[in-house]
């Protein structure tokens, strides 16, 4: 397939080729012939064409993760409103922020990470915007988002968002999905209604036992009426008093990337239960079985294994709250700089409170302990900060590691699962003192 054929309107998308299997895909656009998981193998023919269809010889084209289509095909500008994000895919949109940039105590909504299964809905109008709840509750609704102001309490939350694949990269042997490294994780300020308000007024039945969310996102495939992602919580979780139905991020309305106009925010559980452009919810008698709901998506071993062991469906288990985690936001990795630094970041740990992050700079031989304050709410992730003195010229790591109110601590080393989920091990800066 040439350069000229790729944007040619009636040539099959490439877009669509790599939704619907980026091995296949790869493999017919570049001839892949590899397992490898990085397109360091591509060579001659394959490696020719990619270039020619970037206009440009690729330097780094060792480090081009495989089924990642190169951003220069972009139609759009997927990223408009944000700043400094990373793209990683973009249909669908998926951007993480690197570190530094996330070093604000409130997201802005610029840095907010991207993560879309799908094509989000071209009207994204608030003033016609209906929510239906229905399911089994007594007294099925329809609610306009003016309703939802006035009928319930408005609160605002600083919330933690993480996508149940954050730290997918490191993963070895490595795990298919989107190669997010440490940035898909924010926390910005919601406001909207309680879902526990909102799931109340229409008189919960007792044989309800999931919630299950619907979006107005289309699957890739553009089929009519499929979803591309639709997730639930069991009813005590949905029930409890920190869950929005936010139409507000950072006081102004949602960006469309992240939801607009009315979206789900679950702190601490997978990103994935905080369904964007949100305009259903039923309760359900069994565990929601929509699409990412069932098989392996958004699940894990229920034991631990072997790196590289293959795992029955069967024995997979639903995730639920993320794990104990932090994110040093200052230094940058690689930046260059005196022997005095203020190391700065944040930590959380789904539906927990973080007890006390240690800093280190001699690989983990010795730890200080560092600032730490409490959440500005529940489900606020925390902020910490140390002055570290360094002992001289040279080549450092900067540590971090979060332990939580139940005395969880961040692992040195990868839980290894096979869909790559959970990845909470400590983060390393590098940093050198000329
Ligand atoms: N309707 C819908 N909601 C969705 C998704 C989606 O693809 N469609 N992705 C989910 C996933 S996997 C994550 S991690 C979060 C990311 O939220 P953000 O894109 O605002 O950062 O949205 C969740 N909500
Ligand atoms: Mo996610």
């Amino acid at each position: 397939m040439s350069k000229d054929e790729i944007h040619n309107k009636d040539a099959p998308d490439i877009h669509e080729y790599f939704a619907r299997d980026p091995e296949k895909a790869d493999r017919r656009f570049f001839g892949r012939v590899s397992h490898s998981n990085r397109r360091g193998f591509l060579k001659g023919a394959g490696l020719a064409t990619m270039s020619a269809m970037v206009g440009a010889t690729i330097p780094f084209h060792k480090n081009m993760p495989a089924g990642l289509i190169p951003a220069a095909f972009a139609s759009e500008d997927v990223l408009a409103g944000k700043d400094g994000l990373t793209l990683l895919n973009d249909r669908p949109v998926n951007a993480e922020t690197p570190p530094h940039l996330l070093d604000d105590a409130i997201t802005p909504t610029v840095r907010h990470f991207i993560r879309n299964n799908g094509i989000p809905p071209a009207d994204m109008m608030m003033d016609s915007w209906t929510l239906n709840v229905d399911g089994l509750v007594d007294n099925p609704m329809t609610y306009s988002i003016a309703d939802l102001k006035s009928k319930f309490e408005v609160v605002t939350r600083a919330l933690t968002i993480e996508c149940g694949g954050n730290g997918r990269a490191f993963f070895n042997p490595p795990a298919k999905g989107n190669q997010w490294t440490y940035g898909a994780v924010a926390c910005s300020e919601w406001t909207g209604v309680r879902l526990k308000d909102v799931l109340e007024a229409g008189g919960v039945q007792s044989s309800a036992v999931y919630t299950a969310h619907v979006g107005a996102d289309s699957h890739l495939s553009g089929e009519e009426g499929k979803l591309s992602l639709s997730r639930g919580l069991p009813i005590a979780k949905a029930l409890t008093d920190n869950i929005l139905i936010a139409f507000a991020q950072n006081g102004e309305d949602l960006h469309p990337m992240n939801g607009a106009p009315l979206r789900l925010v679950v702190p601490g559980w997978p990103g994935s239960c905080s369904q964007k452009w949100l305009e259903r919810i039923y309760l359900r008698d069994i565990v929601h079985d929509g699409p990412k709901m069932t098989g392996t998506a958004y699940r894990r071993p229920n034991r631990p294994v072997e790196p590289g062991e293959k795992v029955e469906t069967e024995d997979f288990v639903i995730i639920e709250r993320m794990p104990v985690k932090s994110l040093i936001t200052n230094p940058a990795n690689g930046s260059e700089g005196g022997r005095s630094m203020e190391v700065r970041g944040h930590a959380w740990s789904g539906d927990r409170t973080i007890a006390s992050v240690d800093i280190s700079y001699d690989f983990g031989a010795s730890w200080m302990p560092a600032e730490l304050d409490a959440p500005v709410n529940h489900g606020a992730w925390q902020n910490f900060r140390a002055s570290v003195e360094l002992p001289a010229a040279g080549y450092y790591e900067i540590w971090a590691r979060a332990t939580d109110s139940e005395g969880e601590m961040q692992p040195h080393a990868i839980d290894w699962n096979p869909k790559g989920y959970l990845n909470n091990t400590m983060h390393r800066v590098a940093v050198r003192v000329s």
